[in-house]
C-alpha cells in the first residue's frame, strides 16, 4: 500500500549574489542534493523545485511561466527562496532574471509579486539576509535585504534569514526540514534577526577551541600560527553560529580550525563594518557585545 506524498513547492530566486549559496546547497552531504530534490526529504514529503535557474533544465520564458503557474495555483502554499540581496536602483535594472512578453523582468519585481503569493520567505544567504557584499559601500546598485525590501513594499510575510556567505548546507536543508516536519517557526525559535536559534544560538568566541589562549592572553601574530587569532582579526567575539561545533565540507574543518580568522560573515554588520578581515575589531563592536580583552 502506497502512502500518499505531500508535495512542497518550493520557488528560488537568485539577484545580486555570487551563487555561493546555492554552491553550497549542492554540497549537502546528509541529505545529499539528489536526496532533497527527487526523494521524500522526510517520510510522506517532498520539495518540488520548480524553478532555481542554475539548477533547472529548462529555459526561456516557459520557466518564467512555471513562476507565474506556481504563484497562481499554490497561492500562499509554496516556500519562496531568495538568494542574493535586492537590486533597486535604476528601477531594479541592475538585475534581472528573465524576459516576460518582451520585456525584461527586474529581480525586485518578481520578488514582490512572489512573495506576496508565498506562504513563507528563506532569505538564503547574508545578501539576502542583511545586504552582504554588494550592499556595501558605496552601494551602487541599491542592493537591499529581503525584509528591508519587502518591509519597503508593504509585504507582511514571515521572513526567515538563514545568513553566512555562504550559509552552511545544514543550515538550509535543516531549516527546510524543520518548517516540513513543524511548519513555520514559532518565534522564540528565531532570533531578534529572524535567524533560527538552533544554527546561529550560539557565540563562535564561546566554543572555540583556541578560547583558552585568548583567556591566556597568548595571541597569533600571523594566520597559522598557534594562538587566539584576535589580535589578526577574528570576528569569533561578535559572531553568531554553530561553525566551531558543526564544521564545514562534511565536518573535515571550519574557518579557524585550518588556521583562519572567523570573518564574521553571518553578522549584519559584515562586510562593511567588519573588514578589512585581518584587522583587530573595532573597540565600538566590542562595547557593543561586552567582550572583555587582557
Ligand atoms: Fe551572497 Fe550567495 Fe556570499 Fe555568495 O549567492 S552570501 S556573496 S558566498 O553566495 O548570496
Ligand atoms: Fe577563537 Fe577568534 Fe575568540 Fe580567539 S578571538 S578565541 S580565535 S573565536
Amino acid at each position: 500500500m502506497s502512502t500518499k506524498v505531500v508535495e512542497i513547492p518550493a520557488v528560488w530566486i537568485a539577484g545580486a549574489a555570487c551563487s555561493g549559496c546555492s554552491v553550497s546547497l549542492l554540497n549537502t552531504v546528509s541529505p545529499n542534493i539528489q536526496n532533497v530534490l527527487v526523494d521524500q526529504v522526510i517520510p510522506g514529503k517532498h520539495i518540488s523545485l520548480k524553478f532555481h535557474a542554475t539548477v533547472m533544465a529548462g529555459q526561456g520564458k516557459q520557466t518564467i511561466q512555471v513562476i507565474r503557474d506556481t504563484e497562481k495555483n499554490y497561492k500562499d502554499g509554496f516556500i519562496l527562496c531568495v538568494e542574493g540581496s535586492v537590486s533597486t536602483g535604476a528601477d531594479g535594472n541592475y538585475c534581472t532574471i528573465g524576459m516576460e512578453d518582451g520585456r525584461e523582468l527586474t529581480m525586485q519585481e518578481v520578488v514582490e509579486s512572489t512573495a506576496s503569493k508565498a506562504l513563507a520567505v528563506l532569505a538564503i544567504g547574508s545578501c539576502a539576509s542583511f545586504g552582504g557584499i554588494p550592499s556595501g559601500e558605496p552601494n551602487p546598485t541599491g542592493a537591499i535585504s529581503v525584509q528591508e525590501f519587502l518591509k519597503s513594499r508593504g509585504i507582511d510575510k514571515p521572513v526567515i534569514n538563514i545568513p553566512g556567505c555562504p550559509p552552511h548546507p545544514d543550515w538550509m536543508v535543516g531549516t527546510i526540514a524543520d518548517i516540513l516536519i513543524n511548519g513555520l517557526p514559532s518565534e522564540d525559535k528565531l532570533d531578534e534577526l529572524s535567524r533560527p536559534k538552533a544554527f546561529f544560538g550560539t557565540l563562535i568566541h564561546d566554543n572555540c577551541p583556541r578560547r583558552a589562549y585568548f583567556d591566556a592572553g597568548q595571541f597569533a601574530r600571523h594566520t597559522g600560527e598557534e594562538g587566539c587569532l584576535y589580535e589578526i582579526g577574528c570576528k569569533g567575539p561578535v559572531t553568531y553560529a554553530d561553525c566551531s561545533l558543526r564544521y564545514w565540507n562534511n565536518g573535515i574543518n571550519w574557518c579557524i580550525g585550518a588556521g583562519a580568522q572567523c570573518i564574521g560573515c553571518v553578522e549584519p554588520s559584515f562586510h562593511d563594518d567588519l573588514s578589512p578581515m585581518f584587522k583587530k575589531l573595532d573597540e565600538d563592536l566590542l562595547e557593543r557585545f561586552k567582550i572583555k580583552t587582557r
